[in-house]
C-alpha cells in the first residue's frame, strides 16, 4: 500500500505561508476573471482550476526556481504562476493577443517559458509524462544532480498508456521525477470509479516499484510536505515518487462544458464546504499568521492587479490576419497551394 505521508518536517516559514496564501488567492482571482471575460465574449474559452489551489500552491512552493523543470497540464494556472510565469503573459494567452508567447496561436493557458523551466503545455492527455521522463533522463545523462522534474496530471491521465510507460521508465532508470496527480475525481464527465478499480491512484506506484503517497489536496502545507519530501528523495538518487493529491473540480471542465448534465449539485455543494481557499484563510487568521485587515487588503490588491492586467492586455493588438500561418507550418509552403 502507498505510504501516507503524515510526517511534518521543514515546516513552512511564516513568509512561505503567506506565499501559499497569495498564490491561492491569485489563482482563484484569475479563474474568476477568466469566467467573467468568457461570459462577456472577450475570450473564447475559460478553463477553471477552482479546487486545485492548495495542490498547486503547495507544489509551487516545493519547486526550486532556476533548477527544476516543470511539465504542467492545462489546469495548472496557479502552479505556473507560482513558478514565476508572468500574470500578464497568462492573460495574453487567454486573449490570444499578438504579444502572447505563441503569438496567439495556442489554446488558452497552453503556455511555455523555457527560461523558467516550464515546458509547453499540451492538450494531449499524458503526453507531458513521457516528455518529463525524457527530460529527467537527460539530466541524469548530463550528470546534472540536484535538479528535479515535476510532472502534473489528473487522475484521468493515468488511464493513458503514455502515463504507464512514463512511470515504468522513470522507475527502471531511477530518474529524478516527482509525479503529482491532481485527483479532482472527474475527467470531464467520467467519474474516477469508471476510470479505475483502485481508490487511490498512488496504489499504482507499487506496480512500478516507485514510492507512492496520498495527500489531502485541500491542504497546501500537506501538499508542500509530500512534494518536498519527494523532491528530496529524487535529489539523493532515490528515484521517482508518485504523489496523489485528492482535490475536487468545483467548476465545469471548461466554459464549453455543463457539469449539471453529469453530476449532482448535492455532490458539488458537499465538496464546496471543504473549499481550500476559505479554509486556508481561516487557518492563517486563527493562527495569527495574518490579521483580518491585512487579509482584506491582500485580497483587494490581488483583485486590482488582475483587473488592471486584463484591462491592459485587452488593449494589445490581435495577430494580423496576414500572419495566419506564421509558426504553424514549417517553411514557406502554403497549405492551400
Ligand atoms: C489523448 C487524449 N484523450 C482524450 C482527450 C480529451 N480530454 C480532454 S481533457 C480530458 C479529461 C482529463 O481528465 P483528467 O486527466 O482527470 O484531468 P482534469 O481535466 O480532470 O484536471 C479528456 C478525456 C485528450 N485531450 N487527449
Amino acid at each position: 500500500m502507498p505510504e501516507t505521508l503524515a510526517r511534518t518536517r521543514n515546516e513552512p516559514t511564516s513568509e512561505q505561508l503567506l506565499t501559499l496564501l497569495r498564490n491561492m488567492l491569485t489563482q482563484r482571482a484569475v479563474d474568476t476573471r477568466g469566467f467573467q471575460l468568457n461570459r462577456q465574449g472577450k475570450i473564447a474559452i475559460a478553463m477553471g482550476s477552482e479546487g486545485h489551489e492548495a495542490v498547486q500552491a503547495g507544489t509551487g512552493l516545493a519547486f526550486v526556481r532556476g533548477k527544476d523543470l516543470l511539465y504542467p497540464y492545462y489546469r495548472n494556472t496557479g502552479l505556473i504562476l507560482a513558478c514565476g510565469f508572468p500574470l500578464k503573459d497568462l492573460f495574453r494567452s487567454q486573449f490570444a493577443r499578438a504579444t502572447d508567447r505563441t503569438g496567439g496561436r495556442n489554446i488558452i493557458n497552453h503556455v511555455t517559458a523555457r527560461e523558467l523551466g516550464i515546458a509547453s503545455i499540451s492538450s494531449i492527455i499524458a503526453s507531458q509524462c513521457t516528455h518529463a521522463v525524457g527530460a529527467a533522463y537527460a539530466l541524469k545523462y548530463r550528470k546534472e544532480a540536484g535538479r528535479v522534474v515535476f510532472c502534473q496530471f489528473g487522475e484521468g491521465a493515468t488511464s493513458e498508456g503514455e502515463w504507464h510507460e512514463a512511470l515504468n521508465y522513470a522507475a527502471v532508470h531511477r530518474l529524478a521525477v516527482v509525479f503529482v496527480c491532481e485527483n479532482n475525481r472527474w475527467a470531464i464527465s467520467t467519474p474516477q470509479v469508471k476510470q479505475m478499480k483502485n481508490q487511490d491512484v498512488a496504489a499504482r506506484a507499487i506496480g512500478y516499484g516507485v514510492h507512492g503517497s496520498v495527500v489531502d489536496g485541500f491542504d497546501p502545507v500537506a501538499v508542500y510536505h509530500a512534494v518536498h519530501e519527494a523532491r528530496e528523495r529524487a535529489t539523493v538518487g532515490g528515484g521517482p515518487t508518485l504523489v496523489e493529491a485528492k482535490c475536487y473540480r468545483f467548476l465545469s471542465h471548461t466554459t464549453d462544458d455543463d457539469d449539471r448534465t453529469y453530476r449532482s449539485r448535492d455532490e458539488v455543494e458537499l465538496q464546496r464546504k471543504l473549499d481550500p481557499v476559505p479554509r486556508f484563510k481561516r487557518k492563517l487568521v486563527s493562527d495569527g499568521a495574518i490579521s483580518e485587515d491585512a487579509l482584506k487588503a491582500l485580497e483587494t490588491e490581488i483583485t486590482e492587479l488582475v483587473n488592471r492586467t486584463t484591462d491592459e492586455v485587452e488593449t494589445e493588438p490581435l495577430p494580423p490576419s496576414s500572419e495566419l500561418y506564421t509558426n504553424v507550418y514549417a517553411g514557406e509552403t502554403s497549405p492551400w497551394l
